[in-house]
């Protein structure tokens, strides 16, 4: 809990640590309320930055401390210090080495928080990223000093079967009491948020992997006994992450084993510990009937972020945590491109840049906006943002447009050449990336130190005499919290010029000889206006610009409906021609919005939507994926960012309108499309299964709409028939967002079936949370009671709390405040369990400046109540008060 005056820690105070460490040596008698931790450390002293004197200073919380050693001789207290944070010994030994033993005692039953060691239904395990080993052992807990680790579990041989940690099983052995040991050891060097151990009942699903030059690893991934048979799409994730990242990167396994642990009480999805990966079960379970579509792909793409982090994080790691997004940037870039060589290139795309502009966006415009990398925090684990992950993703993104696939491989060649072993900067990286091609990015460098979505304005002028067009460009970033003045930033801008016939111009800039081939142009952004004019284009062309998302900016380009509809009919770029169809959609429904502040009764929408959505359902598609989100509307959320002043309510029935109105005038072509890809199918994961189911529950998703006995009959028949939960779910989707007479009965009938299975429960809860009819708070009220539910298994606060505050916007932001009151109650309560799990709630609550006076009034007030609640977390008293600035 929260000291008087929570400290803030700057970049700019980074200092080099004075002590370093050699070899790691701890020892676990584990125990549900007592384990004890021996650590012995060889110190060494950092001649060049330590004074002969400096005391060391190991981090630690939460500990019970029990004996200090030095070099075998016990310090008397008198010879220490203990705070509520650390463990000082003022009189260190003068010499260089010295041996320091620390024995602690700890509860991990009492650990609700998750962090350090924790018990998950009767499992010991760890999370120490970012600053849980110190609730383990003394320890200079910061990601700059790494060690080799060798690890000793002791623990019961009934109740802890399986012992796990770093590196590779060296020796075990039998003890009396029923105990047994195992050895572990992890021959390279990590700082000691990388550090990891299980002990539990596990069952394990094993296979091999031979490595591109020839080495044979062991693949482990250790479930609960009844989840055995959910392990196969992990494995085959993992599999073809190893691979990729071998023809991708260069880069092979480089321990004899790797094993991942699902376990059901985790604060996030997964962590890369070496060797070790501790998985949320969410990221690791999948069978066809208890998984769908979208969590086969999101175990696909978590599996190989964590993969990943073996180079880009663990083998070279951050100096500080204000680097980050060195490591989660890099490696969220390289499980998004992973997961693009493995599905539909384009609709990974989308998808990413989805939750970029939605979620993102929101995050640089609010009260906690920070840079790629930051330069202050009170509480760490605030930092694990959409900022530092998806932001730093595409701003390597932006070095890989920039620098073409070979030389941005070139880059990461002497990046990983270079630094192997080192904790590093976000700084270093770009130097690599520097060096190894002979450019010169400081201008570039400046998107990891300003916070903010810079603005790009672009128009167009045609001049038929001439057959040029000229482009102005301009940029903007407005001002955050503690940045009121901006530099501009160096923006690669993809951009292509499409002809009257659909067809892209080759693009030629005046003053350039060689003839014009390319369609799609790379422009270097750089000053705060620009002009571009190119030549040669016979007919005024319609400009498709910032393709594929080339930069995390928001564009302001003006088309008519005319030429959005053209686009989405021609642009041969894909996330283009999808985004054509978004802006056509948002701006029909913010039309229909604005009629509804005004009090009118809605006009029927804008026909443009409804003829290219004909155009499209009638044409024939290679990719069903990509034509299932071509027919998605834009969310309330994406549409709400456009409005200056958020009114949920006309948002919500505005969209709805639209969405009916397409269900009814498309009927047919829904109805046809629906049966033509409907199969009664067991749910396998490919390609194109799952672009015929995610096509056919868009078409379903519009149908039910209609609310009719027609439409309701429809969702209970592919309900009760489904042999897959793709189908399953979307279609109990259907029902709970209706007044189908069987609403009640099918979720009853749906928890019955799947009552043992928590993954499956979570989405029985969630489905529920977000239903968009009126009294939903009143059901998700009820449903915190329901014997099912658990303040202490984030999974399900995320299910019911998080998915009613967050993915329910009009019934989260009622008028009165009543959904503002519930998040308030509940941030309280789990501040005292489990505060990372409360902060992340709040979230929704530091967007306040968006909604008129009166949500304003009531939001600000659950934000004051919240940060003066006595004993506030850091987390959440960090949030809180931002937000309230
Ligand atoms: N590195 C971990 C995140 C740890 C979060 C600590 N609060 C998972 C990941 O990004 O791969
Ligand atoms: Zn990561």
């Amino acid at each position: 809990m929260r000291d008087a005056t929570p400290q803030t820690i700057y970049l700019k105070d980074y200092t080099p640590p004075e002590y370093r460490l050699g070899q790691v040596e701890l020892t676990f008698n584990l125990d549900e309320e007592d384990t004890r931790v021996i650590s012995r450390l060889r110190v060494q002293k950092n001649p060049e930055t330590a004074a002969p004197n400096a005391p060391l200073v190991l981090d630690g919380e939460d500990l019970e401390l029990i004996s200090v050693r030095i070099n075998g001789q016990a310090l008397p207290p008198d010879q220490y210090e203990v705070t509520p944070e650390s463990l000082i010994i003022p009189g260190a030994p003068k010499v260089e080495v010295f041996n320091l033993e620390v024995e602690t005692r700890i509860n991990p039953r009492a650990n609700t928080a998750l962090e350090g060691l924790y018990l998950s239904s009767g499992m010991l395990c760890t999370q120490c990223e970012a600053q849980g080993f110190r609730k383990i052992t003394y320890f200079p807990d910061r990601p700059d000093v790494m060690a080799p680790f060798s690890t000793l579990l002791i623990g019961d041989k009934t109740r802890y079967p399986v012992l796990l940690s770093n590196g590779n099983k060296v020796a075990s052995g039998e003890l009396k009491n029923n105990r047994h040991w195992v050895k572990w050891e992890d021959p390279f060097p990590k700082p000691c948020y990388l550090f990891a151990l299980v002990g539990g009942r596990l069952e394990c699903l094993e296979e091999k992997y031979t490595t591109g030059s020839g080495r044979e690893v062991t693949l482990q991934i250790y479930v609960e006994a009844h989840d055995l048979d959910k392990c196969g799409h992990a494995m085959r994730s993992l599999q073809q992450a190893m691979r990729w990242d071998e023809q991708a990167y260069g880069r092979e396994y480089d321990l004899d084993l790797y094993m991942i642990v699902a376990v059901g009480h985790f604060n996030m999805g997964a962590m890369e510990n070496k060797g070790l990966n501790i998985f949320n079960t969410k990221f690791v379970l999948a069978r066809p009937d208890t998984a769908s579509d979208a969590d086969y792909e999101h175990i696909q793409g978590v599996i190989g972020h964590e993969y990943f982090h073996n180079w880009t994080g663990n083998r070279i790691t951050c100096r500080d945590w204000f680097q980050l997004s060195l490591k989660e940037g890099l490696t969220v870039f390289r499980d998004q491109e992973f997961t693009a060589d493995h599905v539909s290139r384009a609709v990974k795309r989308i998808e990413d840049v989805n939750l970029l502009r939605t979620r993102q966006f929101a995050e640089d415009a609010g009260p906690l906006a920070h840079a790629v990398r930051p330069d202050s925090y009170i509480e760490i684990n605030n930092f694990y943002t959409l900022t530092v992950y998806e932001k730093g993703a595409e701003v390597v993104r932006m070095l890989h447009t920039l620098l073409g696939a070979e030389r941005f491989r070139k880059g990461t060649d002497l990046y990983f050449e270079r630094h192997d072993g080192q904790a590093v900067t976000c700084d270093d990286f770009v130097r690599a990336m520097e060096d190894a091609n002979g450019v010169e990015l400081q201008q570039f460098r400046r998107w990891y130190a300003q916070a903010g979505t810079p603005e790009l304005f672009v128009v167009g002028d045609y001049d038929a005499a001439e057959r040029a067009l000229t482009l102005t460009v301009k940029q903007h970033c407005p001002p955050t919290p503690g940045q009121s003045v901006k530099e501009p930033l160096h923006i690669p801008l993809a951009l292509g010029l499409v002809g009257p016939d659909g067809n892209d111009y080759p693009l030629r800039l005046e003053g350039e000889d060689e003839p014009a081939t390319k369609s799609t142009r790379v422009l270097d952004v750089t000053a705060t206006q620009q002009r571009f004019r190119f030549v040669g284009l016979p007919e005024k062309p319609v400009i498709s610009a910032l393709r594929g998302f080339s930069a995390p900016v928001r564009l302001h380009l003006h088309h008519s409906y005319e030429e959005l509809a053209f686009l989405l009919a021609h642009d041969s770029d894909p996330f283009n021609r999808w985004d054509a169809g978004q802006t056509l959609a948002s701006r029909i429904v913010l039309n229909l919005v604005e009629q509804l502040i005004e009090g009118e009764q809605p006009h029927k929408a804008d026909p443009h939507l409804l003829q290219a959505y004909r155009k499209a359902l009638t044409q024939d598609w290679d990719d069903l994926s990509y034509l299932a989100l071509l027919l998605t509307l834009p969310s309330e959320d994406y549409i709400s960012a456009l409005m200056k002043v958020i009114d949920p309510d006309a948002v919500h029935n505005a969209r709805q309108l639209v969405k009916r109105e397409l269900a009814q005038a498309l009927r047919a072509e829904l109805t046809a499309l629906y049966h033509a890809h409907h199969r009664d199918e067991s749910g396998r994961f490919d390609a194109d299964a799952v672009g015929r189911r995610k096509l056919k529950n868009v078409c379903l998703a519009y149908l039910a709409e209609l609310d009719t006995p027609e439409s309701h009959a429809l969702c209970l028949k592919q309900f009760r028939e489904a042999r897959n939960m793709t189908d399953q779910i979307a279609a109990l989707g259907g029902i709970v967002n209706s007044t189908h007479p069987e609403r009640a009965a099918s979720l009853d009938a749906f928890y019955e079936q799947w009552q043992g299975e928590a993954l499956v429960i979570d989405k029985w809860f969630a489905l529920q949370a977000t239903c968009h009819l009126t009294g939903t708070l009143t059901s998700v009220q009820a449903l915190l009671n329901h014997p099912a539910f658990d303040l202490k298994t984030p999974n399900r606060v995320r299910s019911l709390v998080g998915a009613f505050c967050q993915s329910n916007p009009v019934n989260f932001h009622a008028a009165d405040g009543a959904g503002y009151r519930f998040l308030g109650d509940h941030v309280i309560e789990l501040n005292a369990i489990n505060p990372q799990i409360a902060s992340r709630m709040v979230s929704p609550l530091t967007q306040w400046r968006r909604y008129d006076d009166g949500r304003q009034k009531l939001i600000r007030e659950q934000l004051r109540r919240i940060a003066d609640t006595a004993g506030i977390s850091k987390d959440v008293y960090e949030v809180a008060s931002k937000s309230l600035a």
